[in-house]
């Protein structure tokens, strides 16, 4: 190991961080990357994609359920634009996930070479770190950097530029180590202050009925059986955000399931304003989870726990913060309270579970055509093993599958991307979460819209014969915007139909399995034959369009 190129040196880094998958797309300035790829015996699976989104989106979920940073790959130009959308994605919902583009020369910079970008102006406002590595043996510590700021304090997306000339360059070595701690999230946790926990654990134990609301940060700590050991305690009901679904198993008597304006119903709603403390867990408290800050109403004490200092006291006058990782800070909490046992919270969560059941489960079991969304959830809820992943779109499977799928283990079990929100996330997505968890079934669900942003994708599903299990809800529109269309302006239906596109023969043509179900007794059975077949397959499911379903969404405009 005497000296070795550039290229050969980020093969190696990312080898040495404990990268096994890496997913992305070539091009030219990326040449001597993938030779290096080629070359050397480093036991990393590469995933060619068909676009860059689909990359970042797959090196996303691949994260969100290994517990790993996830690596993709573009080249200059496009490709670094491209590959963006899941970076900021990642970045947003505190995923660790590392953007590499390559990029034109050193020695091309202000020539009006082709695809020349400052990629640094353009990934920084995006990342926890970015750096366009200007001399070879600059790239080990770059990398390094770029690992510590992934997975150190709150997770984040990190971008690493490689310009042609540096990746052709040369470097000794001695200098290519790495920390494979590194790799994996969080690799650092920051404990509370005692005080503050000593006082936060006299607020809990003197309320009469706090209730937790965690967001995705609780998974992200692996801090599930602290919050059940402390909600158990407490007795107290544990809702969560779209993002912390999985931080409780759904059929445990306190979890009271999500909240706000997007998967929230009245009776959560109701249960939640009846809490006389609230404690956040890795939640930002944004627009969605409190019904644009209404819900819980503004003057309930609050104690907030969230890695990030700058998110306590954002949204809510907050009496504690504890800044600090939610295992730790929920397990020191826990031990503060040893004495106390308190009840009371189950009847509060198995009231209010059982008025938004019933009503689901009334739709559920109508024979209506089109079919509606109610159905399709429970159908799947019925078919699927306990332990599968579902990734959701936004649109109609979001709020339905946060509303109404009951995850039964704690845990990454449902993924959704909540930072943004763009369509055509969970194709992908549901790609890199098989690749990150490949024993277990994986579910996309999306909308047609969504299914148009990335049905390419279906040739990489094939060629790597994924077996993911595909359902499009078929409305033949922009569902979510015609519904906000009816409800704030009065039916004025503008630019949001779209032809029927026969999902299932598109996805045939790709050699996907497919299903088209347009009667409800068919509906099962598809799922089921679906499920069971052991490579790709899609169900292409003609549903009632949003605006005219009961959708469990207080708010079109979040
Ligand atoms: C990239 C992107 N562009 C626009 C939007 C705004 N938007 C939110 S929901 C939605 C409609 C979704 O349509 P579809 O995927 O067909 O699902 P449906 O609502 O009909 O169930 C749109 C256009 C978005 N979320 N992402």
């Amino acid at each position: 190991m005497s000296e070795m190129t550039g290229a050969e040196a980020m093969v190696r880094m990312l080898q040495l961080h404990g990268v096994k998958h890496l997913f992305g797309l070539c091009g030219d300035t990326s040449l001597p990357f993938y030779d290096a790829l080629y070359r050397l015996d480093h036991g990393m699976q590469h995933i060619l994609t068909r676009d860059e989104r689909s990359a970042a989106y797959m090196a996303d979920a691949y994260a969100r359920v290994s517990g790993r940073v996830g690596v993709c790959e573009g080249p200059s130009g496009g490709g670094a634009t491209y590959l963006l959308p899941g970076i900021v994605e990642a970045n947003e919902s505190s995923i660790p996930v590392l953007g590499i583009t390559t990029d034109i020369a050193t020695t091309s910079r202000g020539r009006y070479a082709l695809t020349e970008l400052d990629q640094e102006a353009l990934y920084r406002p995006l990342t926890k770190r970015t750096e366009v590595i200007d001399r070879a043996d600059k790239l080990p510590e770059a990398v390094r950097r770029a690992f510590r700021a992934m997975t150190g304090g709150r997770p984040g997306a990190a971008h690493l530029g490689l310009p042609f000339d540096v990746q052709n360059g040369r470097l000794p070595g001695a200098s290519v180590w790495a920390d494979a701690a590194l790799g994996v999230f969080p690799s650092s946790r920051a404990s509370p202050e005692k005080e503050k926990v000593s006082r936060a654990a006299n607020l809990l134990a003197a309320a009469k009925l706090p209730i937790f609301i965690c967001g995705g940060g609780v998974v992200i700590a692996g801090a599930e059986k602290a919050l059940a050991a402390l909600a158990e305690r407490l007795g107290a009901p544990v809702a969560t955000t779209v993002s912390g679904q999985g931080s409780l198993a759904e059929d445990h008597p306190l979890c009271l399931g999500v909240v706000g304006s997007n998967g929230g119903t009245l009776p959560t709603r109701e249960a939640l304003a009846q809490a006389d403390l609230v404690v956040f867990v890795g939640c930002r408290a944004g627009s969605v989870t409190t019904e644009r800050w209404r819900y819980p109403p503004q003057g309930t004490p609050v104690i907030h726990i969230d890695a990030d200092p700058m998110v306590p006291g954002a949204n809510y006058k907050t009496e504690i913060a504890l800044v600090a990782d939610a295992k730790l800070a929920l397990s020191e909490l826990l031990a503060e309270l040893k004495f106390v046992e308190k009840k009371g919270g189950e009847q509060l969560v198995k009231a209010a579970k059982e008025k938004k059941f019933s009503e689901f489960r009334a739709l559920a079991a109508r024979d209506d055509m089109p079919i509606l969304p109610e159905r399709v959830v429970a159908a799947l809820h019925d078919i699927l093993p306990r332990d599968a992943t579902v990734v959701c779109d936004p649109g109609t499977p979001c709020p339905y599958f946060s509303a109404y799928y009951e995850f039964l283990e704690a845990g990454r079990h449902f993924i959704s991307n909540r930072a943004h929100g763009a369509l055509g996330y969970s194709m992908a997505a549901g790609v890199g979460a098989h690749f990150g968890r490949p024993g277990t079934k994986t579910v996309s669900v999306m909308g047609d819209g969504s299914f148009g942003f990335t049905a390419g994708e279906l040739e990489t599903i094939v060629r790597l014969k994924v077996p993911l299990m595909m359902v499009v809800i078929s409305n033949s529109s922009y569902g979510w915007i015609k519904a906000g269309q009816k409800t704030g302006f009065d039916k004025r239906y503008f630019s949001v139909d779209f032809t029927r596109t026969d999902h299932a023969r598109v996805a045939e043509a790709f050699g996907v399995k497919a299903f088209r179900v347009e009667r409800p007794e068919q509906l099962k059975p598809a799922l089921a034959a679906a499920a069971e077949y052991g490579g790709p397959a899609l169900v292409d499911v003609l549903t009632q369009p949003l605006q005219d379903a009961k959708a469990p969404v207080s708010e079109w405009v979040a």
